[in-house]
């Protein structure tokens, strides 16, 4: 079936399909043209199969339930494969096992994933449709952009790959033969499938996420979920972005874009890296409570940016479209995502209402009373007596990003946004101020490469400890970390650039109470507003720490807010930094041991001298 269709590709392409299907041995082969009539076609077959439901209280909105053992991201079961392993990843300390990234060569990797002893790609498709899904990460035309081919057998797959990425027959059209980043990927169960009691076909045991950077591949086996199966995502445009981007002198992050305007009507865009469930997608969507200001947004989680003749860094969003965390989203967190959510959207792993609607974790005060709510797992008659969530802490929100009211009206230019600051931060309940400046680009960049945060249940990791995540990149990186903090080093060294200036933030700052010293979401306008105000060159109202530059005590704009306790918000405590100092040294000793740059060493005892000098 299909195949006057695959014919009329080009021979490169057709070479790609016709080798995975002889390995996959798929029953149809189907050309995907993103068609809004195609779209429905899937969404019926998923709804007749029951992995899917409607969710009638809204347009076009359905919910997926996924089997428990495939709810997130799975770091430890993904890989890179490189000839080299130190191409890959840093060589860690004798005795210490290397936590950024994992290597296989690959010749052994494709033995695992092709060869028929291993019981995973040889016939994984049998009684299933292959979908050849064209996509493009970026806006058509723009000379950022990167055109993939994904192949896989998840109805679940093609529509999320339909909302987050520009999809289809136009893709397809603009498709150079020679240069395409091929992408396979299977949910590794043939049909007839076992009974798991679940309708989410997925193989825990056997997953594995790889890529190939030499070759500009991906190879994804046994996980259906967001950034294991969605391969346009994390797996191109972050790891084999950050490839792509460290040879043609890029950078590909994890990062939010936004447009801010003040009220004087002048406007600036930034760019933000928090780790995953960190609070890009809030930032990226912010309603200001400052009176004057806008905020909109150009991305929530990838950014790709490239310094432009004129020396100005100028950022594009790969995606077209959120894959959000849904819990803690509301009218009063983030009502841009709320308006976003209720047309054409596909949750996964919401809790569900007897009137139709969706439900999780903190929207209990904008429901109508005496509704019944049924779990995650489908358990139905939920009630929160039984200490368990109602919707899983990763459960997504899959939406298209022009449904977003706030929108920037440059994100699709395909010339990019120009950034005038580049912001990082995650979840520090001690210790770290509210926000401060670094002092300069290289201190900028070991700030970013020595950042920590709280783990969130977005990856497989237990409790709450305090993890280390350089540049929230750690799952990410597609190559050795130490060459990438060369890389961003590098540009200090490079004539007629405008570099960013350089922020840490933390809204997650607890007092004694055990509760956030700092009311977040809207109210970040006014640390942004102080960031603006740097970046227009205003010096009085910073003053140097031993970490950063701060703000001056009256130089936040805290009209309006209730009592915040500023001094302990923004207090660098010294017994806390020279602990946090001894952390970072043996975090770069244990991980990149020989490896770490000399401007980072550097970097860090001039921040051991002045701590202790304070
Ligand atoms: P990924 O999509 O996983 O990359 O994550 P993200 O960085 O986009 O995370 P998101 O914005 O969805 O953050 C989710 C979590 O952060 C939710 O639990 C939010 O309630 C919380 N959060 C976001 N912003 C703030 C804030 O300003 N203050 C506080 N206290 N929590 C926040
Ligand atoms: C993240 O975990 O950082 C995400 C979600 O943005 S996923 O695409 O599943 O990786
Ligand atoms: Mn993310």
């Amino acid at each position: 079936m299909n195949d006057r269709r695959v014919e009329s590709l080009g021979p490169q392409l057709q070479a790609f399909i016709r080798e995975k299907q002889a390995l996959c041995q798929p029953e149809n082969i189907h050309i995907c043209d993103g068609s809004q009539e195609e779209n429905e076609y899937m969404v019926n077959q998923m709804i007749e199969s029951k992995m899917m439901k409607r969710l009638p209280l809204y347009e076009d909105c359905f919910i997926v339930r996924t089997d428990p053992a495939d709810v997130a991201r799975v770091e430890s079961k993904t890989f890179i494969c490189t000839d080299r392993r130190e191409d890959t990843i840093p060589t860690p300390a004798l005795g210490v096992e290397g936590k950024l990234g994992k290597w296989e060569s690959p010749e052994t990797m494709r033995e695992k994933l092709f060869d028929e002893s291993f019981e995973r790609f040889p016939g994984c498709m049998k009684g299933r449709t292959m979908y050849v899904i064209p996509f493009c990460m970026g806006p058509l035309g723009s000379p950022l952009s990167k055109i993939g081919v994904q192949l896989t057998d998840s109805l679940y797959v093609v529509s999320s790959m339909r909302i987050m990425t520009r999809m289809g027959a136009e893709v397809m059209n603009r498709l150079d033969d020679n240069n395409f980043v091929r992408c396979l990927h299977s949910v590794g169960q043939p049909l007839p499938a076992p009974d798991t009691g679940y309708v989410w076909p997925c193989n825990p045991e056997k997953t594995v996420i790889t890529h190939f950077p030499a070759t500009r591949e991906i190879v994804s086996f046994g996980s259906g979920y967001g950034g294991n199966s969605l391969l346009g995502k994390k797996c191109l445009a972050l790891r084999l972005g950050s490839v792509m981007a460290r040879d043609e002198g890029w950078f590909a992050e994890h990062m939010l874009i936004m447009g801010i305007t003040n009220p004087a009507g002048e406007k600036r865009y930034i760019a933000a890296a928090f780790p995953s469930a960190c609070g890009k997608t809030n930032l990226a969507m912010l309603n200001p409570t400052l009176p004057g200001w806008k905020a909109e947004c150009v991305g929530d989680d990838i950014a790709w940016m490239k310094f432009d003749e004129n020396g100005v860094l100028r950022a594009i969003n790969p995606e077209f479209g959120f894959f959000g965390v849904a819990p803690g989203t509301n009218m009063s967190s983030n009502p841009n995502a709320m308006k976003t959510v209720t047309k054409n959207t596909v949750f996964t792993n919401v809790a569900e209402r007897s009137d139709g609607g969706f439900f999780w974790e903190g929207l209990e005060k904008e429901i109508p009373p005496n509704v019944a709510i049924t779990d995650w797992l489908g358990n139905e008659n939920w009630s929160k007596d039984s200490g368990k969530p109602a919707a899983h802490p990763n459960s997504r929100f899959c939406a298209p990003i022009d449904q977003c009211p706030v929108m920037d009206p440059a994100w699709e230019d395909p010339a990019g946004v120009p950034i005038s600051a580049l912001i990082f931060g995650g979840r520090r309940p001690q210790g770290m101020p509210l926000v401060y400046e670094a002092f300069n680009w290289q201190h900028g960049v070991f700030v970013a490469s020595s950042m920590r945060s709280e783990a969130t249940a977005a990856a497989e990791h237990k409790g709450k400890v305090i993890m280390h995540d350089p540049f929230a990149m750690r799952p990410f990186f597609g190559y050795n970390f130490a060459n990438y903090i060369k890389h961003w080093l590098s540009f200090e060294d490079k004539p007629n650039l405008q570099l960013p200036k350089i922020f840490h933030v933390n809204w997650f700052r607890k007092g004694s109470n055990g509760k956030f010293l700092w009311p977040g979401f809207g109210e970040n306008t006014r640390v942004l507003d102080w960031i603006f105000r740097r970046c227009d060159g205003q010096e009085d109202i910073a003053t140097p720490s031993p970490i950063g530059l701060l703000p001056k005590p009256d130089a936040l704009n805290l009209e309006g807010l209730g009592k915040i306790e500023m001094e302990e918000l923004m207090s660098v405590p010294k017994e806390y930094w020279l602990d946090e100092v001894q952390a970072i040294r043996k975090y770069f000793n244990d991980q990149l041991s020989t490896d770490v740059p000399s401007q980072i060493t550097q970097e860090l005892d001039n921040l051991e001298e002045r701590v202790k000098q304070s």
